[in-house]
């Protein structure tokens, strides 16, 4: 009896430790994958306002849902193709700098084509996603922290264009200083400290992250 009680006491612990460490340094990573949206699944309907998830907002296409030839994703996306109103490029603004971007592309074209992903801060990355019926699809990230705006292009303009995001992820920088404390700076890869982060949020961003 007393030896199932202890060793029930060691298992709660250790429960308890596993849950400490698990929210150690894990800062609040957001992933939008605009489920909560739907669209049609063919282009062009009439081009749409600046569409705001949170602290992002999206700019250039249309929400579309099932897209017809797009085997690589039957989920909700966000894409642009050369329709009246719509933009080559899609954009991303965010109302707070992020770090630890990602972002899924999808070629809507028949043919291979390269694509690029731009931030603010001056990080790219570029990649050849072969044709929509071979799910051509792949995954960008940008190393940079502190972005504030991101582009996803053709790496080479055309007059034609088809493609298409999903599961944008991103880190977005502390607005408490709860989530400086327990390692929670270093998650955001540009504070020096947590000192550091808790002066950024003490002033509103005005401290600069000095790591
Ligand atoms: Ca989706």
């Amino acid at each position: 009896m007393m030896r199932a009680r202890i060793a029930w006491l060691a298992l709660v612990t250790a429960s308890l430790a596993l849950v400490v460490g698990v929210g150690k340094a894990t800062a609040a990573t957001t992933t939008i994958d605009f489920e909560s949206l739907s669209g049609p699944s063919l282009f062009c309907a009439p081009a749409a306002p600046p569409l705001t998830i949170g602290v992002a907002t999206f700019s250039g296409g249309v929400i579309m849902t099932a897209v017809t030839n797009l085997p690589a994703d039957q989920t909700t996306v966000y894409g642009t193709s050369n329709c009246p109103g719509y933009a080559p490029a899609i954009t991303i603004t965010f109302s707070r700098p992020v770090s630890n971007f990602s972002v899924q592309v999808l070629n809507g074209e028949t043919a291979t084509v390269s694509y690029t992903v731009a931030s603010d801060l001056g990080g790219t990355v570029t990649k050849s996603l072969v044709a929509n019926f071979s799910s051509g699809a792949d995954t960008f990230a940008l190393p940079d922290a502190g972005i504030t705006s991101v582009t996803i292009s053709r790496t080479t303009p055309s007059s034609f264009w088809d493609f298409f995001i999903d599961n944008v992820a991103f880190t977005a920088f502390p607005t408490t200083t709860a989530e400086c404390k327990d390692g929670g700076w270093e998650t955001f890869g540009v504070f020096k400290n947590q000192g550091d982060c808790v002066s950024f949020v003490a002033t509103g961003g005005k401290n600069q992250p000095a790591g």
